[in-house]
C-alpha cells in the first residue's frame, strides 16, 4: 500500500507525479521531495518557492522542512535567500548527524557550499503584488498579513516509511527574518512510520501554539482515525485560541497513518486537499464545515478551472 496526501489545490502536479514514482514501489522521501519540487518551480503559485510573495523588505525568504518518519531525522531550513528548492536542502540537511536545523545566512552559507542551485526567487508578478500592496496598505490600510497557502505532504511507500515535508515563503509582507510553524518540526510537520504522518497550513503563530502536527500523529497513536485526529485537534487549538485570546488564526491539516488511511480538517472554509493511492487516482478536495464536523467535498472540473485561472490572470501596478 502508498499513499500520499498534500495542502492546497496546487499540489495536484507534483502528486500526479509522486504517484509516477510510488507506484513503481519507490521511496517516499523522492516522490514528496518531487511533488514539493514541482510546487516551488511553478511561477505562478505565490506562496512557495520561485514566484512566492516578499517579505516586508521585498526580498523572497523562503522556509521548508523535512522529515523521515523511519529514523525520525529531521531537516529544515528557515529564511533562506535565492536558492531554488528549499525542499531538497531540507532534506540533505536531514541527513546530517547535527546541524539539522539552519535559518537565514548559515542555511545560504550550507546551500552554496553543497553546490545548491542559485535563483533569485523573486518574479516580476510577485513585484507587482509586492508594490500594489505596499499602495493598498497605504491607502486602505489593510493588514499585511494574508495571501498565503503553503505546500504540505505526507506519503507512505510500500515498504511502510512515512516521510512528511513542507515549503513556504511564508505570510506575505513578514518581518525580515520571520519563520513560521512550516520549519518547525512537530508544529508544520511530523512523521513516524509506526504511526502515520501529519502536515499543517495556516496561520504559523497559532499552528506552533498547538505543535499541531505531533498532537495529530499523538492522537493517531492512541488509536484514533486520521480524520478523528485532524478534527479533533483543529477544534481543540481553535476553541483554546478563542477562550484564551478571544481569536483564532486559519488552521488547516492533513494526516496519513500507516495503513494509508487519511484525513484533513479545517476551521476555515475552503481549505482544499490532494490526496492519491493505489486505488484512488490524485483527487482534489475542499473541506466545508457542517455542524461543527469537516466534510470533504469532490472539487469539480469547474472549480479546478477557476482555481487555475485566477492564479494565472495577469496582474497590472495599480
Ligand atoms: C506560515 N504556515 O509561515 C505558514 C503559512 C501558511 O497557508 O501555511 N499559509 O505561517
Amino acid at each position: 500500500m502508498w499513499g500520499i496526501i498534500a495542502t492546497w489545490t496546487m499540489s495536484k502536479e507534483g502528486i500526479e507525479k509522486a504517484e509516477e514514482i510510488l507506484k513503481m514501489s519507490g521511496d517516499s522521501g523522492d516522490a514528496i521531495e518531487k511533488a514539493i519540487k514541482e510546487v516551488e518551480d511553478f511561477e505562478y503559485y505565490k506562496s512557495v518557492g520561485y514566484g512566492g510573495l516578499p517579505n516586508e523588505e521585498g526580498e523572497v525568504e523562503l522556509d521548508a522542512g523535512y522529515m523521515d518518519g523511519d529514523t525520525l531525522q529531521i531537516g529544515a531550513i528557515g529564511a533562506i535567500r535565492d536558492f531554488s528548492n528549499p525542499i531538497t536542502i531540507a532534506r540533505r540537511l536531514s541527513k546530517e548527524k547535527v546541524n539539522n536545523v539552519l535559518v537565514g545566512e548559515g542555511a545560504i552559507q550550507y546551500a552554496y557550499q553543497n553546490g545548491f542551485q542559485r535563483k533569485n526567487m523573486l518574479t516580476s508578478r510577485a513585484k507587482i503584488h509586492y508594490h500594489n500592496r505596499l499602495k493598498e496598505m497605504k491607502e486602505l490600510e489593510l493588514k499585511p498579513y494574508s495571501g498565503h497557502d503553503t505546500v504540505g505532504m505526507v506519503c507512505l511507500d510500500e515498504l511502510h516509511k512515512v516521510v512528511a515535508a513542507t515549503s513556504t515563503s511564508g505570510l506575505f509582507m513578514k518581518k525580515k527574518g520571520r519563520i513560521g510553524d512550516s520549519p518547525i518540526v512537530g508544529s508544520g510537520f511530523y512523521a513516524d512510520s509506526q504511526i502515520g504522518g501529519a502536515t499543517a497550513t495556516g496561520l504559523g503563530e497559532d499552528l506552533m501554539k498547538g505543535c499541531i502536527s505531533y498532537e495529530i500523529v499523538s492522537l493517531m497513536e492512541k488509536g484514533l482515525s486520521p480524520q478523528e485526529a485532524c478534527e479533533e485537534a483543529v477544534n481543540q487549538l481553535d476553541t483554546k485560541l478563542k477562550q484564551r485570546k478571544g481569536q483564532s488564526g486559519d488552521i488547516s491539516v492533513v494526516a496519513m497513518n500507516k495503513k494509508g488511511e487519511w484525513g484533513a480538517a479545517s476551521n476555515i472554509e475552503g481549505f482544499s486537499f490532494v490526496v492519491a493511492n493505489a486505488c484512488h487516482k490524485p483527487t482534489v478536495y475542499i473541506v466545508k464545515r457542517k455542524n461543527g464536523k469537516c466534510i470533504h467535498e469532490l472539487a469539480s472540473q469547474e472549480w479546478l478551472d477557476e482555481y487555475m485561472r485566477k492564479r494565472m490572470e495577469p496582474i497590472y501596478k495599480k
